[in-house]
């Protein structure tokens, strides 16, 4: 099975980019199954479903949705082979810019759209820098020399990365997106496999669910911003 892990930040298009995707996938005799990772509510799934395809959705709820998505590997891996798939796309939430989801040997998707401000590449981080696939969206709505710039920008910040714009609402880019995930290789098992990008460390009070701000109120790994001496 090949294991497609796609993130990205909030609406960037991630769900439009996989659905033309995985049209191109399923004119191919391939059996695609989706699964979303989210953490309260998400309708991706009615979308995804919209392809006739086997769904599946897990809800982080009160746990940070990065911990929770790496925790659920396997389980996600034993769904998808109970449904025979060839190809799984496990869209991630995209939410904490300090962690990445990528793990070696699948072939991680960062969408990242045109919009979101020439300075947000390196605001996005790991999830973008650990990417094999950028897939950069919305061009349509920005000039060529903002294109450019932006292109430039993400390039910097992951230059090993192959960078594929793609227009979500009409689906261009979708052939050469099927061709990446066709030309990776297959994963024998998830099990033992490496994050690419260590998850913070967290464990603190907050962690257990305190709510009351104040320094008696925090215990474990709590960390403070050093704001020099106060003359
Ligand atoms: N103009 C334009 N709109 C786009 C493009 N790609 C996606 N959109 C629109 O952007 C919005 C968000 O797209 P989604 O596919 O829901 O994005 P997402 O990243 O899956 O969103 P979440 O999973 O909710 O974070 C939708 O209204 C899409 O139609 C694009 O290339 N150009
Ligand atoms: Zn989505
Ligand atoms: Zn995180």
């Amino acid at each position: 099975m090949r294991f497609v892990i796609v993130a990205g930040t909030p609406s960037s298009g991630k769900t439009s980019v996989m659905m033309h995707t995985i049209r191109h996938l399923l004119k191919s005799k391939l059996v695609v199954a989706a699964c979303k990772i989210d953490c309260l509510q998400t309708s991706d799934d009615e979308r995804y479903r919209r392809l006739g395809i086997p769904v599946a959705v897990g809800l982080s709820d009160y746990i940070c949705p990065d911990h929770f998505y790496v925790a659920n590997l396997e389980e996600v891996e034993r769904w998808a082979q109970d449904q025979k798939a060839d190809v799984l796309v496990l869209e991630t939430a995209g939410l904490c810019h300090r962690c990445a989801p990528a793990v070696h040997d699948c072939l991680s998707v960062c969408v990242i759209d045109n919009l979101i401000g020439i300075d947000a590449p390196k605001k996005v981080g790991p999830m973008l820098s650990t990417a094999d696939i950028v897939v950069i969206t919305k061009g349509d709505i920005v000039s060529q020399a903002e294109r450019e710039v932006f292109r430039y920008k993400v390039e910097t910040v992951n230059p090993q990365a192959r960078i594929l714009d793609f227009n979500g609402l009409t689906g261009q880019g979708a052939l050469a997106l099927k061709n990446e995930i066709l030309s990776c290789k297959e994963l024998a098992g998830i099990s033992g496999q490496e994050l690419k990008y260590p998850m913070p460390a967290a464990i603190c009070s907050y962690c257990a669910g305190e709510t009351i701000v104040g320094k008696t109120y925090q215990m474990g790994n709590v960390k403070k911003v050093d704001f020099g001496r106060l003359d």
